[in-house]
């Protein structure tokens, strides 16, 4: 079912450099993954990376997952205690209760501090992700009111700017890209097509041929209904080839332009258009 990707981020050494780097100042760390693949979007070296540093899971994008699967999956990223929340970055829903988490590492912080005879601060904090699922979104909607870029804190590598979000938590401005480690064979194609990594570096008719068929699995009334189909093929190239003959997608000579098709279901799917898809669920489900 899944289609096997032949890639290899790059950047990873530069986030993880990065993430070293700005340890000392940080007091938190914000991963966002994607609702959808909720593991493949997530890097199994990020706790051992930011130490005994805080990790807020921040599921993202979930408009485009299924309800139930999200509650699961925040149910069993908090089981051992960690803070964990799920949002739509677009409408914002879950932002309050986000930032509420958020706030009570800020608590904690502080209570820290004062305990040892120092003075509160606000809360810094860090957000990495693959690209794509929201991290800079995500800024965005928390800084919403009062973001205004603060001078280098020391110890924090040159030219790195903060974003203050009132005067309770600042945001480092650059978000870290931190790949997963692809380890299982599906990773690279759940990345794939749910838009983490770009068109350019994989055969995107290969993948897309592989989505056509995960959504005849799973999903085969959303894709006769989309595609205006009236029976849906086995074979992925063939379904694509029967939405492009949908879709008027022809080249000259009146073959079907499966290209055209690929990139078209893909970018589809992406968007939510063909329903809400979570593919991955925790592993106590
Ligand atoms: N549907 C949906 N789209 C989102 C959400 N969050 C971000 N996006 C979109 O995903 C794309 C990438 O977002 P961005 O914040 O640039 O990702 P980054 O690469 O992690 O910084 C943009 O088109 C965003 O509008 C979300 O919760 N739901
Ligand atoms: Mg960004």
């Amino acid at each position: 079912m899944s289609v096997d990707i032949q890639w290899y981020p790059g950047h990873m050494a530069k986030t993880k450099r990065q993430l070293r780097e700005n340890l000392p100042v940080i007091d938190v760390v914000l991963e966002v993954r994607d609702a959808r693949i909720p593991a493949s979007s997530h890097n199994a070296d990020l706790a051992e990376l930011v130490a005994r540093k805080p990790v807020i899971t921040i599921l993202a994008k979930t408009d485009l997952a299924e309800a139930e699967a999200t509650k699961a999956w925040v149910k069993f990223l908090e089981k051992d205690g960690q803070p964990a929340a799920a949002v739509d970055l677009k409408s914002g829903r879950g932002l309050k209760e986000l930032e509420r988490k958020i706030r009570t590492q800020h608590q904690i912080l502080n209570q820290r501090l004062r305990g040892r005879g120092r003075q509160g601060r606000g809360l810094r904090a860090l957000v990495v992700g693959v690209p794509n699922v929201g991290k800079s979104t995500l800024i965005n909607r928390l800084a919403n009111r009062a973001a205004a870029k603060t001078g280098a804190l020391p110890g924090v590598t040159r030219g790195k700017q903060w974003i203050r979000v009132g005067n309770w938590l600042q945001l480092l401005d650059v978000p870290g890209v931190l790949w997963p480690k692809f380890e299982e064979p599906q990773t690279g194609f759940h990345l794939a097509i749910t838009g983490a990594i770009s068109l350019d570096v994989f055969d995107y008719v290969r993948v897309s041929a592989g989505l056509a068929e995960l959504l005849l699995r799973f999903r085969p009334e959303a894709l006769k209904d989309r595609y205006n189909l009236d029976s849906i093929p086995e074979d992925g190239v063939q379904i694509l080839e029967v939405i492009g003959q949908r879709r008027g997608f022809l080249l000259s000579g009146g073959t079907v332009d499966v290209e055209k098709a690929a990139l078209l279901l893909l970018r589809e799917f992406r968007e939510g258009l063909l329903g809400r898809f979570t593919l991955e669920l925790p592993p106590d489900l």
